[in-house]
């Protein structure tokens, strides 16, 4: 099995999931600035030109929920609770809000942050999260309701959407996303964070291992 990746939010997903059920694969890292994302044999796994895809015989797949939910199948486990139709319902709609409200709510500071950092890309710009705030706080009520009394976000056990919905929020603090008044939000992202394969799910990266034969 192989899974393509950058180090980045959605592959991080794919990548804490792996990790966390202990499942053999080849992860292979490409250079998005390079162009990596872009060569014909990477376009004809995946034509979003985005990662992670993942590649498991004949099967390839994108879209890192559903390669997740494929994942658990394959490795029977009860974070993509493929038995229980209500639960699935369940996972599927903190999913769905996810990539329809939270993500984008959450985006601006992780980019400003997380992904300029990363990529070299320029310095964080201020105006650009102080915009994204109402939408930030909108959604950060929500969930923070919806987590009271709660551990995860789905099904009282940690699923795929808690995955799902931590990718860029596990950065808060680094990305200023104004989480102090969310007190729910901040306990289940600092309990996520206390899972050794969701607090380092990166397998080593190329410079990294450039630097390891130096
Ligand atoms: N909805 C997709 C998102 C995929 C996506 O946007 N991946 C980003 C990294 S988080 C990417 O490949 N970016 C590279 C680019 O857009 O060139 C998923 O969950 O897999």
């Amino acid at each position: 099995m192989k899974i393509y990746w950058i180090k980045a939010q959605a592959p991080r997903r794919v990548l804490a999931l792996i990790k966390h059920l202990g499942i053999e694969a080849q992860c292979i890292e490409l250079d998005l600035m390079g162009g990596g994302l872009k060569t014909p044999a990477y376009t004809a796994l995946n034509p979003n030109r985005k990662v992670p895809t993942l590649v498991d015989g004949e099967s390839v797949l994108w879209e890192s929920s559903a390669i997740m939910a494929y994942l658990c199948i394959k490795q029977g486990s009860d974070m993509w609770p493929a038995h229980e139709p209500a639960e699935q319902v369940e996972v599927l709609r903190w999913l769905s809000w996810n990539d329809q409200h939270w993500a984008s709510a959450v985006a601006p500071f992780y980019f400003e942050h997380v992904v300029k950092a990363t990529f070299h890309i320029g310095e964080p710009d201020q105006a650009e999260m102080t915009a994204a705030i109402p939408a930030l706080e909108k959604f950060a009520a929500v969930l923070n309701q919806h987590l009271e009394g709660r551990e995860f976000v789905a099904c009282n056990r940690l699923t795929i959407a808690d995955f799902q919905l931590a990718s860029m929020a596990c950065e808060w603090r680094h990305s200023q996303m104004p989480f102090e008044d969310y007190p729910n939000v901040v306990r289940w992202l600092d309990g996520l964070m206390r899972l050794p394969a969701w607090a380092d799910p990166w397998p080593a990266t190329a410079a990294e291992k450039a630097g390891a034969l130096a």
